[in-house]
């Protein structure tokens, strides 16, 4: 008896037929407060791989406020998708993942957020093709839930005292991330001293600056901030440098975010001991499988583990959700809440957050179905329905 399972024949390897892209634009449930902008809405940039053994596989690429956070906008990966991508992977053999983003990444050298979106369809796809979900294209799940934090950005202390009294409430979350770093800095540390007052040991209170802070004045917030309550401090200020300055002086974990760019920025922050943990998102890694990358360079480093977001829909969500569920460590949980900042539901069945945790889906590919009828709605038509910008 043969006991080797024969290979896909080269013969009938399935192939990327057709690549579409659409941009959907959704209305935020209020407006969200960073340092950089404040978010109306979110338009998620959808691609769809159709293969040519009937399977399609679906991806999404989201961005902050547009330009305001990076250097990739929907629109912007829509054009690179359409024009650069596209080209190069019809015909290809659509199995090999791996191969095939190795062959996008010959002619595509930037474009992180787009390679995530394009990598996701292709994943899903295969997913789907051999009837597994994603995450056990990646070695299989440590975990089918993930611990999911909120982030309070309606810019009023008061507001937020309220939104997470009512999170609390719902079992939604208890893991708070506060952004701030648009007001003075007093006033930042007085809008999370109160807020971590309000909640106490119930919930734990987290901050994201963005970048906003000069290295003294992180000095200063750091100290601060630690006597406010605060467990964790994202991204203080902008350098990398100053980041492992900073990790020195305070005990306060330090977790890197807008420095993380995939596998190598994540080894040089490893090397120079510049954080205590990496907020790894999909798209600022560059796709799953660098995410994976940066997982294991900060395990191997000692580096603990957070799982990111770049405010993505159910697909991008679940698309890190597949990954994130397959980490060794996960010390500091996931902020997977996008679509629970959205007015409106792009799913046939929605996701699920109950007690404070997300449930990765069991399905094949990603595990999720699209309601066609509402994207086709949503999807944007010449102009765009939602506005991002105001500073
Ligand atoms: C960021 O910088 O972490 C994640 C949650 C949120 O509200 O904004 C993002 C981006
Ligand atoms: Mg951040």
């Amino acid at each position: 008896m043969n006991w080797i399972a024969k290979p896909l024949a080269a013969s009938i390897a399935p192939t990327v037929e057709r690549v579409e892209t659409l941009i959907v634009d959704l209305p935020t449930i209020r407006p969200h407060r960073l340092s950089v902008t404040t978010m109306n809405g979110q338009s998620l940039m959808l691609v769809k791989v159709y293969c040519s053994d009937g399977v399609v596989g679906i991806g999404e690429g989201t961005t902050i406020g547009g330009l305001a956070y990076g250097g990739e906008s929907p629109e912007g990966m829509k054009l690179a998708i359409d024009s650069y991508f596209a080209p190069v992977m019809l015909g290809q053999d659509a199995a090999r993942v791996l191969a095939l983003m190795t062959r996008i990444g010959k002619m595509v050298k930037e474009n992180r957020f787009a390679k995530s979106a394009v990598e996701t369809a292709l994943l899903d796809a295969q997913g789907k093709r051999l009837g597994v979900p994603i995450s056990l294209l990646f070695g299989g799940r440590q975990r089918d839930r993930l611990p999911v934090a909120w982030t309070l950005a309606s810019g009023d202390t008061a507001r937020d005292i309220a939104e997470a009294e009512r999170m609390l409430d719902l079992r939604r979350h208890r893991i708070f991330k506060l952004k701030i770093g648009l007001r003075g800095i007093a006033e930042d540390i007085a809008h999370v001293a109160a807020i971590k007052r309000a909640l106490g040991d119930r919930a734990a209170v987290r901050v994201d600056v963005n970048m906003a802070w000069s290295e003294t004045e992180a000095a200063f917030g750091m100290a601060a901030l630690a006597d406010a309550g605060c467990e964790l401090v994202e991204q203080p200020v902008s350098s990398a440098a100053g980041l492992a300055r900073l990790v020195r002086r305070f005990s306060v974990p330090l977790m890197a975010d807008e420095s993380l760019h995939g596998p190598e920025s994540a080894f040089e922050i490893a090397k120079a001991g510049g954080a205590d943990v990496f907020a790894v998102k999909i798209e600022q890694s560059g796709g799953l499988l660098n995410a994976q990358r940066v997982a294991a360079i900060a395990d191997a480093a000692g580096i603990e583990l957070y799982g990111g977001t770049m405010l993505e829909g159910a697909i991008g969500t679940i698309a890190a959700a597949q990954v994130f569920s397959t980490f060794v460590n996960l010390q500091w949980g996931t902020e997977l809440f996008g679509p629970l900042l959205l007015t409106e539901e792009i799913l046939a069945t929605p996701l699920g957050y109950s007690e404070f945790e997300l449930t990765v889906p069991q399905g094949p590919g990603l595990g999720i179905e699209l309601d066609e009828d509402r994207v086709a709605f949503f999807a944007r038509d010449g102009v765009r329905k939602t506005i991002s910008l105001a500073l």
